[in-house]
């Protein structure tokens, strides 16, 4: 099994989870969008986005799939199986529309445009982005302040899908500190080896620095 990957989020958040989980699967740099490579890539996901699973002659894309598929695989229950399934999918489902993405916003303007000269931050939208950021972040810090994790007492990977972007919060600087809970939260997923350094000994190089 191959695992495709870059440096930035939806990537890291793969390999993450597959190391975190131990899966037994062999980490490759790829750069889908590269006109070179597009051909080859187009075949393994249309959307030319990572990560991609590759297994014998099956891929699998989007994050959540795989994290699902390598879980499984694993016999872990990192990817939730029993009764607080429906719970973590809450989790997953919900981010993805709110904090993820208020996350995801802010980080577009005042980080991936800038590393690859899309062009200025658009101080409006990254302001649209902290509204969100702070609406969905106020739901977060009145769940996780009575619990350790998003689903129990224990990792999931809801927790890793939440944390998506916050990995790169030296671009993004969303204010996480105001909200004790979630910083905690945070401060708990860091302690994860998987999750702080998914790319130790892996191949990649690095992603542009951000200008100044
Ligand atoms: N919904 C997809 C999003 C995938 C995505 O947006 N991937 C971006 C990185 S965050 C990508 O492939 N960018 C091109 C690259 O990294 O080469 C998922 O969860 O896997």
């Amino acid at each position: 099994m191959k695992l495709y990957f870059s440096r930035n989020p939806n990537p890291r958040l793969a390999v993450a989870a597959a190391r975190f989980l131990k899966a037994k699967v062999e980490f490759e740099f790829a750069a889908p969008q590269a006109a070179s490579e597009r051909a080859r890539y187009e075949a393994l996901n249309p959307n030319l986005l990572l990560p991609i699973l590759e297994f014998g002659s099956r891929s699998l894309w989007e994050c959540d799939a795989i994290a699902c598929f390598l879980s499984r695989a694993s016999c872990s229950t990192f990817w939730r199986t029993d009764d607080d399934e429906p719970d973590m999918i809450r989790w997953i489902s919900w981010g993805k529309e709110n904090f993820v993405r208020a996350c995801d916003m802010v980080h577009w303007e005042r980080g991936t445009k800038l590393r690859y000269g899309i062009g200025p931050c658009d101080e409006e939208m990254a302001e649209e982005g902290l509204r969100a950021f702070h609406k969905a972040a106020a739901i977060l810090e009145r769940e996780l302040a009575n619990r350790p994790w998003l689903v129990g007492d224990r990792v999931s990977f809801a927790d890793f899908r939440m944390g998506t972007f916050l990995p790169y919060n030296d671009a993004a600087r969303l204010p996480i500190g105001d909200y004790p809970a979630l910083s905690r939260w945070n401060a708990q997923l860091e302690e994860i080896a998987a999750w702080r350094d998914p790319f130790r000994g892996l191949v990649a190089p690095e992603l542009p620095p951000l200008p100044g």
